[in-house]
């Protein structure tokens, strides 16, 4: 989609510190990280939520949450546990609609989140 940011940074049109890519999934670091590992994971192609992505392309799905994983292991923190969050919606804080899984790890994470 032209007008949307995450794909613009697939695109390489805004730049980003990409850590892990597949053919089908980039990874790269929150321009606002909320703990000392804070990544997000994206198709490459557009799906606006998670359940858009879910029900269009399960095995896109597998390949995003494969590559979250991926992630928190190659950062160093999925001994010490991370949490992997999809905020779908408005409601739940969803920013930016091109599906995003952030990892976040290396600190004491709380729960319930706010
Ligand atoms: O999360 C959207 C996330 O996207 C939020 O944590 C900031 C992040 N963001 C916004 N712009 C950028 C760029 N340009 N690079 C990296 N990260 C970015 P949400 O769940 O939609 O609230």
């Amino acid at each position: 989609m032209s007008d949307c940011l995450f794909c613009k940074i697939v695109a390489k049109e805004v730049p980003a510190e990409v850590v892990y890519e597949t053919d089908r999934a980039l990874a790269f670091r929150d321009i606002n990280p909320q703990a000392p590992t804070h990544v997000l994971v994206i198709p490459k192609e557009h799906h606006a939520d998670a359940a858009a992505l879910a029900r269009a392309d399960q095995g896109l799905a597998d390949e995003v949450l494969l590559a979250a994983h991926a992630v928190a292991e190659q950062e160093g923190v999925a001994d010490g546990g991370y949490r992997v969050v999809f905020n779908t919606g408005l409601g739940a804080g969803q920013t930016v609609f091109h599906v995003h899984a952030h990892v976040l790890g290396g600190r004491a994470l709380t729960w319930p989140p706010g």
